[in-house]
């Protein structure tokens, strides 16, 4: 039911093709985020109009809301959103760490972590819940995304070595639970390495992932704050210790420099909520870097946001004219934000997946970071 085909390579970077149950992905991808099954400011139409092929949800916001109960009624995430193409859910290994901190009275960090789960307070109305390795799989079965991934602890940065070596084992401890007690076979189920930014940690967990064999492998716990350099780094050096042959997804990472560095190390898949969450605030990205349009400069600037970009947005509106929706505040600028930042990385990945394949991926690293750096409007 599911199959990673490599197609080719170029360096370390790779061209594939993910096959799933409810479709066919091609590889590198950049998946949206819609957390709580939509993604922000767009509507399904709207994604299938820029190809979007897969689109990510979160267990730990559908789980507070909706509730499982709603959507088991309605048979499932795909049916109950209406969006039929590929889903991946995150396990709320992430968010139960990175919503519920620091949201008690008493001071107290809102996260507690235990060798059989992690009690959190959720950040909507506070009270207490508990995830086990088995309860997220539940939960995900229950989701029926095409990809699921296992509840792992990320750890902020820095840390010390001795807790990011605990945190990796008992993510390692959760992901033998997790393979147990998945039933599901029209699912994949991927591992996720974590370690923080010590080396040796990662390469221990990454090797140890590899061997429980699973359809896919994540780096997490990257991109919480460490140097871009470092994050770099870590991602080759785990790639090293990946098999060739299985796909390679970086978890909530990034900006488009980020994505053409990782790809560069051997990254298949990624996702962010960058251009989705930066649209709203009206930074909007070019091929010469990013705009706010909401500046002044913008004013009476009749020219598209990009004179490369061919989507609605760009095909229909100045930036006078979105300049004057994001001042209004009008609903309009938010999607029309959204449908340009989206299309700009569709077109970032399809431009990657050309590259790799005409063998002049370096090239294009190259001549597409000198522009994207060349000026800011
Ligand atoms: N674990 C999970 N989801 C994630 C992360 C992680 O470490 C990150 C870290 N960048 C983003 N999303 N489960
Ligand atoms: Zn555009």
């Amino acid at each position: 039911m599911f199959r990673f085909e490599l197609i080719c390579s170029d360096g370390k970077a790779r061209r594939g093709r993910l096959i799933t149950p409810h479709g066919i992905i091609d590889t590198p991808v950049f998946m949206p985020v819609g957390t709580q099954g939509t993604v922000k400011a767009m509507i399904h139409k709207l994604l299938e109009d820029i190809n979007v092929q897969i689109i990510l949800g979160n267990t730990y916001h559908l789980y507070l809301r909706p509730g499982p109960e709603v959507i088991k009624l309605a048979g499932g995430l795909h049916s109950f959103t209406g969006w039929h193409k590929p889903i991946l859910t995150d396990s709320g290994g992430f968010q139960v760490f990175s919503l519920s901190k620091g949201r008690t009275k008493d001071n107290r960090s809102g996260v507690r972590v235990f060798e059989e789960g992690v009690e959190f307070k959720d950040h909507l109305s506070g009270s207490l819940h508990f995830f086990t390795p088995e309860k997220v799989i539940e939960l995900q079965e229950i989701l029926g995304s095409d990809f699921i991934m296992p509840l792992d602890e990320c750890v902020e940065y820095p840390t010390t070595y001795a807790y990011a070596e605990s945190a990796l084992l008992r993510t390692l401890r959760w992901l033998d639970r997790s393979i147990k007690h998945k039933r599901r076979e029209d699912q994949a189920l991927f591992g996720i390495v974590q370690g923080s930014t010590f080396e040796d940690l990662r390469i221990l967990s990454a090797t140890a992932t590899v061997e429980r064999d699973l359809f896919g492998y994540a780096i997490g716990g990257l991109s919480v704050g460490e140097p871009k350099d470092i994050m770099y780094d870590i991602t080759q050096v785990v790639c090293e210790y990946l098999p060739w042959n299985k796909p390679r997804y970086l978890m909530g990472v990034g900006m488009p420099e980020d994505i053409i560095e990782c790809v560069a190390r051997g990254i298949d898949m990624f996702d962010c909520v960058a251009p989705t969450r930066m649209a709203r605030t009206g930074t909007l990205f070019t091929h010469s870097g990013k705009l706010n349009i909401t500046n002044e400069a913008f004013k009476k600037d009749f020219s598209p946001i990009d004179e490369e970009c061919s989507c609605y947005t760009c095909s229909n509106f100045t930036r006078a004219y979105l300049r004057h929706l994001y001042k209004s505040e009008e609903i309009s600028a938010y999607i029309l934000g959204t449908i340009h930042n989206l299309s700009f990385y569709q077109k970032l990945m399809q431009d990657i997946r050309i590259a790799i394949e005409e063998g002049r991926f370096e090239s294009f690293r190259r001549s597409w970071m000198e522009r994207y750096s060349s000026k800011l409007c």
